[in-house]
């Protein structure tokens, strides 16, 4: 196996025997085979398109879920990858018809069909990993690596805006042109180049869908305590970022005396009207993903995993967890679904027969809610703050938490962020410091939580708003983006940060091993993005101070 698609890839490079996330050598060649199908379909598909046919959803809903499934910590059960080879196989040959005649050469990748069973899947498997053409230039690899993980993580982003009823053509139509791009050997390092950065803003539209879909159907978040201790009786702990799922299970387990508790990168969702009305949503339990083998542990309640980030489940829980939709593992009861209602009888009978925790502990609670719409509900008086000097710099503190040695950067960085600077966070790299105290600027938090990931689409509405405030550019305001990444969800963030001119950026805590030197520099050179180095450096080169 050879993968390298994510932060926390084996000495920087590459995972070869067994994946650090877990994943085994047989689920990364059954990934290596149906990305190669994958693009296999993007050519015909986007043939099809330039001939002006009509894509129907169920083909749109296959690519994008299929993408997501082999983005990192998401599905170990080889079984699954199986079934979606055979049906790629389908999906090629309806959309090879609907191509009709090619003019030019074909790509051997478009017309490959792959054997049937799960053992000669794997010997193919060989002939395709992302190393397995030996004589590609490293650059031309390196963009189309990095175009396929853009995709990868909007196959996330547009799985849950299609679930809840949105689509954009714009979206789902550029996951053929994007893959096809990926087996096309006329391309240039100038061309890929291109085509990332208009990956980039079509990633914008699929987060801005996202948004939408959230917002329209669960409400606007608005500012909530949360929360973070432990009460008395039996529950279920909803990890993920899938809020459809969590909404039918709160319907699902109403008046059952079930408290629901949220994890990880579902924290933010206690802030949604039509998901906090529900008095059953009584908190969130423990840190980011990376903690849950030891936080889950003989848990005596029942646990949903949405969506990433799924690790190997312990012996002491394996009973007592559940995967759904994308997700999976070997031996690990999933949730099953009919016409997009999933029936969680099973792990609300767990959850009742596991009996919960006995007692409850003092409370403590933690403040979230703070989307585009609360913050631009403010924006005079920030404006203002800004204009007088109480409030002298932003900082966006997101990303992705991880397992590695060098997270505590971002933890320090908050710690170290002046009184009279606002802490702005995303995603699940947030849990290192957000229980802490950092006081308020005239009333306004210090820290202001933003959301999932995906809210990535807040903070970029809310710094244009506020660059059109003050009639300059976003790279001119004062606000400073502190990234961490771990998984190709956070590739395809920064594609769309890139695209929009966004300069500045730190990165870390390490670079993508699939990027390489001389795209590096194309980074480098034209969006002056910085590896972290020490925070008190950082600080003062951001700063201005001596
Ligand atoms: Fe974290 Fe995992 Fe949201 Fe990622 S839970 S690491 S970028 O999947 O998705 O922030
Ligand atoms: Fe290694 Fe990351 Fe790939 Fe898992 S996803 S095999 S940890 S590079």
């Amino acid at each position: 196996m050879f993968c390298f698609q994510c932060e926390q890839t084996l000495g920087g490079k590459g995972c070869t025997r067994h994946g650090i996330c877990g994943k085994s050598p047989e689920v990364a060649g059954l990934q290596d085979l149906l990305i190669h199908m994958l693009r296999g379909i993007g050519f015909y598909g986007q043939k099809a398109l330039e001939k002006g046919q009509k894509m129907d959803d169920d083909t749109n809903k296959f690519v994008m879920d299929a993408i997501f499934s082999t983005l990192t910590n998401v599905n170990f059960d080889p079984e699954r990858f199986v079934n979606y080879i055979k049906k790629a196989v389908e999906v090629k040959a309806y959309l090879k018809e609907l191509a009709g005649e090619i003019e030019g050469t074909v790509p051997a990748a478009a017309d490959y069909i792959p054997p049937m069973t799960k053992e000669e899947m794997l010997e193919e498997a060989k002939k395709f990993g992302v190393m397995a053409d030996t004589g590609l230039n490293e650059d031309i690899r390196s963009l189309r690596e990095l175009l396929t993980y853009g995709m990868k993580g909007m196959g996330a982003y547009g799985h849950h805006a299609h679930i809840l009823g949105m689509m954009d053509d714009r979206v789902s139509h550029f996951f053929y042109k994007g893959l096809a791009a990926t087996i096309d050997n006329s391309l240039t390092v100038e061309d890929l180049v291109q085509l990332n950065m208009e990956f980039g803003q079509v990633n914008f539209k699929c987060i801005e869908l996202l948004d939408n879909a959230n917002t329209s159907i669960y409400g606007h978040p608005v500012p909530t305590e949360v929360l973070i201790t432990k009460k008395k009786g039996p529950f279920i702990i909803v990890s993920g970022h899938d809020l459809k799922d969590l909404k039918q299970l709160l319907e699902q387990t109403e008046g059952k005396g079930i408290n629901i508790y949220t994890h990880g990168e579902m924290l933010p969702t206690h802030a949604y009207p039509e998901l906090k009305k529900h008095p059953h949503l009584v908190g969130n339990f423990g840190g980011a993903w990376q903690d849950q083998q030891k936080e889950f542990d003989g848990l005596p309640g029942a646990i949903l995993m949405t969506t990433n980030c799924l690790q190997k489940p312990r012996d002491s829980y394996k009973d007592r967890i559940f995967t759904s939709s994308i997700v999976g593992f070997p031996e690990v009861a999933h949730i099953q679904e009919a016409d997009g209602v999933k029936d969680f009888t099973p792990i609300i009978k767990k959850a009742l027969e596991l009996g919960g925790w006995q007692e409850d502990e003092p409370e403590k609670k933690i403040l979230v809610g703070f989307g585009h719409n609360t913050v631009l509900g403010v924006a005079d008086k920030v404006i203002d703050a800004v204009k007088r000097g109480a409030i002298k710099h932003f900082f966006l503190i997101g990303g992705c938490d991880g397992t590695k040695p060098g997270r505590n950067y971002y933890t320090d960085f908050a710690e170290r962020a002046p009184e009279d600077t606002i802490i702005l966070t995303l995603a699940c790299g947030k849990f290192r410091f957000n229980k802490k105290e950092f006081g308020t600027i005239e009333g306004l938090p210090r820290l202001l939580d933003m959301g999932q990931c995906n809210d990535a689409y807040s903070a970029i509405k809310v710094a244009l708003a506020l660059a059109e405030a003050f009639e300059c550019s976003v790279n001119e305001l004062p606000l400073s983006l502190i990234l961490s990444w771990y998984e190709q969800k956070a590739v395809s963030i920064l594609l769309t940060l890139l695209s929009l001119g966004v300069k500045n950026i730190h990165l870390g805590p390490s670079l993508p091993a699939f990027v390489s030197p001389n795209v590096l520099q194309v980074l480098v050179d034209n969006f002056n993005v910085t590896p972290i180095s020490n925070v008190d450096a950082d600080m003062s080169a951001i700063l201005g101070e001596a």
